[in-house]
């Protein structure tokens, strides 16, 4: 398993000499490391073990005011290599460094109490219990202490041996296939052009495959690899690797970059997360204040919202928003480290739960549902997700990056739900879920409304899909909308007649005189067969008003007894029949109808044929060319 090492520790207490006396590279490269005898970038070098591992090791710099270069270096390792010397003992980066490393979640650990040459056996022992009680209260509490000297050679061999212990005894790394390498170093190779360094986080990736540079999302493609100054065809997590990219220059990208594949990450201005105040801290994280944020190797200014509080107490952890200048991409479980300005000093940091954040209002509903992400378990934590996404959903891919679960077991997982319907596949194309138990709740409000719609319409049939996608369904997304209705008619909740959907209980339960009215209008109409007298008419003989008499004609054309032709003037559906018939019979022998040729036909005359005419057009029987109609081809 490959495994990558960082150093930790104050400023000028050996941890660069004592990489170079372990695997005799030199990390402090820069004119100016050399020239002031301190690191200021982070260094890169490789140890290999006794047993043939290949350990990658990360040299971070000491100086107070290099600790972002210390951040960046220290995201991705598996274990730290912290550096006390027994001469000055802890000092303030000893525990600033111990600290982060702590909030960025690294577990294990060897400490190396160096410079033994330069103290005598009672100061060393002396040294050794103070560094005992220092770590007791940290993660490091249980982890070997070696007096080291570079110098003299002392204690070398055996933390390598040490080092080979540590490595192999390592939890593997997590098995997420989402590929993701935050840039650390940016610069142009002779002959290749652009190469970008950083600690594979996670996944895989070959020789030739395209790659995006988040959060700007620009394109690229894997034009090398390198591992230890090695080209290979792939790499996977766990190794410092080197890619070469094509059609890019160096000013396209810098140190936070972070690659991936297409369309896997998502950038976002907000994030939703648990920050915890180091107890270390002298002053409560108070709301809204400004902090520098560091994530994976990204150092930038941003605004913490303390969702629950006023403020963070020393020690404390509570659920906030962090809002960001410029997007930032991120998976659930990421940590982060924040700092302060004056003094900068690390003074907390946490765990990222959704890299998809909307601002959110604090001390509200939706606080809890944030805080319900909290929860491991991926079962649970899909349940929690997908509640705080809402009727937007979420797609596969998405949550793979709201979860972090390799796609496998999230797929399982994500088919598991759905079978138990605790989640619905409501848009196959995007493979877009959302919680059952809002299907639930929009099935009943949608019937609830489909119910008022019938109180309200009583002589209506029904209710138009149209009308219910744009009333009801408004701010709900198009295809969710769709599924409902779907759900609805396939348990029969609702039944459907063409457009028309209606509860399957509903009738149109007519008054007596409107019943008689709709007898009185049928007969009527059948009666005039194709001459009907015009509305007014009808109603002036039956004694009807036409408010009346509307809503019991509108039934009678749902119920396709009646044909509007236009306003005023409707035929029988029988008649109408008649007329087509006709029409047919005529074109059975002829090529063209013209107005005169349709009067002696029916021997109607324009007050009836021009409409009659106009309607035919309309019902795509005919089309009209020039002043004559031809029969259209079906
Ligand atoms: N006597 C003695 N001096 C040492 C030993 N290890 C390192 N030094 C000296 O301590 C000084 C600092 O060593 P570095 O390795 O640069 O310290 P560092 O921790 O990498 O410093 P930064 O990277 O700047 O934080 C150098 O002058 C080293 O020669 C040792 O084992 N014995
Ligand atoms: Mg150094």
């Amino acid at each position: 398993m490959p495994v990558i090492m960082g150093t930790a520790g104050h400023i000028d207490h050996g941890k660069t000499t004592l990489i170079k006396a372990l695997s005799g590279i030199d990390c402090d490269r820069l004119k100016d490391e050399k020239k002031r005898g301190i690191t200021i970038e982070l260094g890169f070098a490789f140890l290999d073990l006794p047993d043939g591992q290949r350990l990658g090791i990360v040299d971070v710099p000491g100086h107070e005011k290099f600790v972002k270069n210390m951040v960046a270096g220290a995201a991705g390792i598996d274990f730290v290599l912290l550096t006390v010397a027994a001469d000055e003992g802890i000092m303030p980066q000893t525990q600033e460094h111990l600290e982060i490393c702590s909030l960025l979640g690294i577990k294990k650990g060897i400490i190396a109490l160096t410079k033994t040459d330069t103290v005598d056996e009672d100061l060393l022992e002396l040294a050794q219990e103070e560094l005992e009680d220092f770590l007791s209260t940290t993660f490091l509490a249980e982890a070997p202490i070696f007096p080291v000297s570079a110098h003299t050679g002392q204690g070398i061999e055996e933390l390598k041996q040490a080092l080979q212990k540590e490595a192999a005894g390592l939890e593997a790394r997590s098995d997420i296939d989402l590929f993701r390498l935050p840039v650390d170093r940016v610069f142009t190779m002779r002959g290749h052009g652009t190469v970008v360094t950083g600690t594979l986080v996670s996944g895989r990736i070959s020789l030739g495959e395209p790659v995006i540079i988040y959060p700007e999302r620009t394109k690229s493609k894997i034009r090398g690899v390198q591992v230890h100054g090695q080209s290979v065809e792939s790499v996977s997590a766990g190794r410092r690797t080197a890619l070469n990219l094509a059609g890019l220059e160096v000013e396209d990208l810098q140190r936070g970059d972070v690659l991936a594949r297409p369309n896997t990450l998502l950038p976002s201005y907000v994030w939703d997360v648990e920050l915890t105040c180091l107890s270390s801290s002298p002053r409560s994280l108070k709301h809204r204040k400004e902090l520098h944020f560091h994530h994976g190797t990204r150092e930038v200014l941003a605004r913490m919202y303390l969702l629950e509080a006023e403020e963070a107490a020393p020690g404390e952890t509570v659920i906030a928003q962090v809002r960001f200048p410029s997007p930032m991409v991120g998976v659930y479980g990421d940590r982060f480290v924040i700092r302060s300005f004056s003094p900068l000093r690390t003074v907390g940091g946490g765990k990222l739960l959704n890299p998809l954040g909307r601002k959110i209002k604090r001390f509200s509903s939706q606080v809890d549902k944030v805080r319900a992400l909290t929860e491991e378990d991926p079962h649970g934590l899909v349940l929690a997700q997908l509640e705080l996404a809402g009727s937007a959903g979420l797609t596969e891919p998405t949550l793979q990056v709201m979860t972090n679960q390799s796609s496998k077991r999230l797929h399982k997982l994500l088919q598991d739900m759905s079978a138990k319907q605790e989640i619905f596949l409501f848009d196959k194309e995007e493979q877009r879920y959302v919680l059952g138990r809002l299907i639930q709740e929009l099935i009943a409000d949608l019937l609830g409304y489909v119910g008022k719609y019938h109180r309200s319409h009583p002589m209506e049939t029904g209710i138009s899909r149209g009308r219910i996608t744009s009333e009801w369904g408004r701010g709900l997304p198009p295809k969710l909308v769709h599924f409902l209705l779907e759900q609805c008619l396939k348990k029969q909740r609702l039944v459907t007649d063409q457009d028309v959907l209606r509860l399957p209980e509903h009738t149109i339960s007519l008054a007596r005189d409107q019943s008689e009215l709709k007898e009185d209008l049928i007969k009527t109409y059948e009666q005039s067969g194709i001459t009907p007298p015009n509305l007014n008419g009808v109603l002036e003989e039956l004694q009807v008003s036409q408010k009346e008499a509307l809503p019991v004609l509108k039934l009678l054309t749902d119920e396709g007894r009646l044909v509007k032709v236009k306003d005023g003037l409707y035929f029988s559906t029988k008649a109408l029949e008649r007329i087509r018939k006709m029409v047919l019979d005529y074109f059975a022998e002829h090529e063209d109808l013209s107005p005169g040729d349709f009067k002696d036909l029916t021997g109607l005359t324009r007050k009836y044929s021009i409409p009659l005419l106009e309607h035919l057009d309309k019902e795509k029987l005919t089309m009209r060319v020039g002043d004559t109609r031809k029969l259209r081809k079906r």
